[in-house]
């Protein structure tokens, strides 16, 4: 790629540099300057079925529930892969793909994991979190014991990338991380759910650098939720919540 426009200059045939469109020769994208586009594939389905498909995605979606009791029963690893792919489906900014799924099975490696998350969440409940904070969750009857961290067969850690480097060794620059990781987080748990599995969108406050050298990713990468995956105990119970109805969250214009 161009570097100079000294360099411009002096190019003379097309074998060593690729052509940048006539672009700032200082820039270069991540994506190659000449990415086809190519047709979609696409097949419209008949509009009865969109409706029925419609109701049935939201009525299963409507089954997920936030659980904090796991078996420690396994799971296939191919599963986890699988969610996994899905999740790696999702948007993002400048097609970044902004994101580092480290999934841990390792019993030690996850006793370390509670080890952190127990100790900063005591202070978190017991300091700083504040009255008002604890008595908002009270409800819920979290507390900072977190026996599904060593209970869980797995533990997904999902990493935003601020940035990463481009094969020159210039920054890349990763647009919307943050809304590209939790577009893929919804993913995430969606698939989760559709395999037949309970997870759990905890975000261990004050606990991120720690977990972030346990499992030796980089300081360009900042932990934004641990996810347990599972089956649930069998004695496992969830707050009776009901969610909003559609007219408290709709405004159709
Ligand atoms: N991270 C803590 C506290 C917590 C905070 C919120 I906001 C919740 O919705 C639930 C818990 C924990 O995991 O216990």
């Amino acid at each position: 790629s161009y570097e100079t426009p000294d360099k411009v200059a002096e190019a003379d045939d097309g074998d060593e540099f690729e052509e940048n469109d006539g672009q700032n020769p200082e820039l270069s994208s991540a994506l190659p300057w000449d990415l086809e586009h190519v047709p979609l594939e696409f097949k419209r389905l008949p509009v009865e079925e969109t409706i029925q498909r419609s109701l049935e995605f939201y009525n299963l979606m409507s089954t997920r529930r936030t659980v904090r009791f796991f078996s420690s029963d396994p799971i296939p690893a191919d599963v986890i892969r699988n969610i996994i792919r899905a999740a790696g489906t999702a948007p993002s900014g400048a097609h970044t793909e902004p994101w580092t799924y480290v999934v841990i099975s390792d019993p030690e490696v996850k006793k370390k994991v509670r080890e952190i998350v127990e100790e900063e969440e005591y202070i978190n409940y017991t300091k700083r979190m504040g009255d008002q904070w604890t008595t908002d969750l009270k409800p819920l009857r979290t507390d900072w014991i977190k026996e599904y961290l060593t209970d869980a067969p797995y533990l997904i850690l999902v990493f935003k990338q601020l940035y990463s480097f481009k094969e020159d060794g210039t920054k890349c620059t990763h647009y919307y991380n943050e809304m590209s990781v939790s577009l893929a987080s919804g993913i995430l748990l969606a698939a989760i759910h559709y395999a037949g599995l309970v997870s759990l969108t905890s975000t261990p406050l004050n606990c991120g650098p720690a977990l972030r050298t346990l499992v030796g990713r980089p300081t360009s990468e900042k932990l934004t939720l641990l996810l347990p995956v599972g089956y649930p105990a069998a004695h496992a119970t969830v707050p009776d919540l009901k969610r909003k109805p559609l007219e408290d969250i709709l405004v159709e214009i």
